[in-house]
């Protein structure tokens, strides 16, 4: 018998099957109680022999039934547990999120270049008065670049600003040269097609020191040039004109296999110089104006600069 109960506790799966073994064999009706009931019908002599006997085995199968309980309580703790753990090495589940706007950036990538050249970001706003955004730069009321149909006027002396040449007189006003400063934001002009936009964004940038050059000016945007545009680019500067430099330059990047304008430059005019109360013979220096979806149109080869305003995310997503 106690053989076969070993035998049965070993060959348990579970604690309640384990249970049923101890019932069967040591419960009030089991196989060994019952034994234990058998005693009565002994001759007297044989009763502690046999009583001896039976004890021993309920005792060996109590132990065992434990032993085999701690067991299987142990595994299915384990089994339990590792129904709980997670697997941090599996990949998370992906979430959307969202990344910059591609002009913006580009303008980051831009400030970035700029800026490790020693040149520090500044802003201005976007409404302006007619003296900030054309008279101080040199340009007289007769300037056609004033009429109302380029401009958005809110009075005959308040507008949106036309382009970020305003906050170079700003600038030259808070401060003393040496300066080196650029400047991107939002401007405004009446104009729409599939190159032009009526909101559109520049990057100012404006030196002034003694002695600066063309060289000085050449040197800075082929600097930025390469380093948008990688090594093989290169750029051409053509004879412009713009009331607030002189000489003035529209400059010409070589990108794939066409030259594309992406800018106007120049030297800062004497009079611009004189207007913020600089003396033009001590001091001279060099701007530019930036178009930056010129920029990302010429890098990206974006066809219609109006893509950039749509707010389509299958677009946006490319970039
Ligand atoms: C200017 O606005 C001058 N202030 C630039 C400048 C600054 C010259 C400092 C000299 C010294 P322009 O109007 O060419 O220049 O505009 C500059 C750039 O802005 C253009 O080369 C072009 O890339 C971009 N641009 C002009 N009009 C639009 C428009 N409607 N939509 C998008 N980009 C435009």
């Amino acid at each position: 018998i106690v053989q076969q109960a070993l035998e049965e506790i070993q060959n348990c799966e579970n604690s309640s099957e384990l249970n049923s073994v101890r019932v069967k064999y040591l419960g009030k009706k089991g196989i060994v109680t019952s034994l234990m009931k058998k005693l009565k019908e002994l001759a007297p002599e044989e009763r502690p022999i046999f009583g001896a006997a039976v004890n021993k085995a309920k005792n060996e199968l109590l132990k065992k039934i434990n032993e085999k309980l701690d067991e299987l309580s142990q595994r299915e703790k384990e089994k339990k547990y590792a129904a709980m753990a997670v697997d941090v090495t599996l990949p998370g589940a992906r979430k959307d999120i969202g990344h910059f706007h591609i002009l913006t950036q580009i303008q980051k990538e831009l400030e970035d270049i700029f800026i490790s050249m020693g040149f520090s970001v500044v802003e201005g706003p976007e409404v302006e008065d007619t003296w900030h955004n054309f008279d101080a730069l040199n340009t007289p009321e007769w300037h056609p670049a004033r009429d109302v149909q380029d401009s958005f006027y809110f009075t005959d002396k308040i507008l949106l600003r036309t382009h970020t040449s305003p906050v170079q007189i700003r600038t030259m006003l808070n401060t003393q040269p040496p300066i080196a400063i650029i400047s991107p934001g939002r401007v405004y002009r009446r104009d729409y097609d599939a190159t032009h936009l009526p909101m559109f964004t520049q990057m100012e940038g404006l030196f002034v020191d003694k002695n600066v050059t063309v060289k000085h000016l050449k040197y800075c945007l082929e600097e930025m040039v390469t380093r948008v545009f990688g090594k093989d680019a290169k750029i051409r500067l053509k004879p412009s004109f713009f009331p607030f430099t002189e000489p003035s330059f529209e400059v010409d990047v070589w990108f794939g296999n066409d030259w594309l304008e992406i800018l106007g430059a120049g030297m800062v005019d004497p009079n611009v110089f004189k207007s913020v109360g600089y003396d033009p013979e001590i001091w001279s220096g060099f701007a530019f104006g930036l178009g930056l979806e010129r920029i990302a149109m010429v890098k990206y080869g974006i066809k219609d600069i109006r893509d950039f305003i749509r707010n389509d995310v299958k677009f946006l997503e490319n970039y």
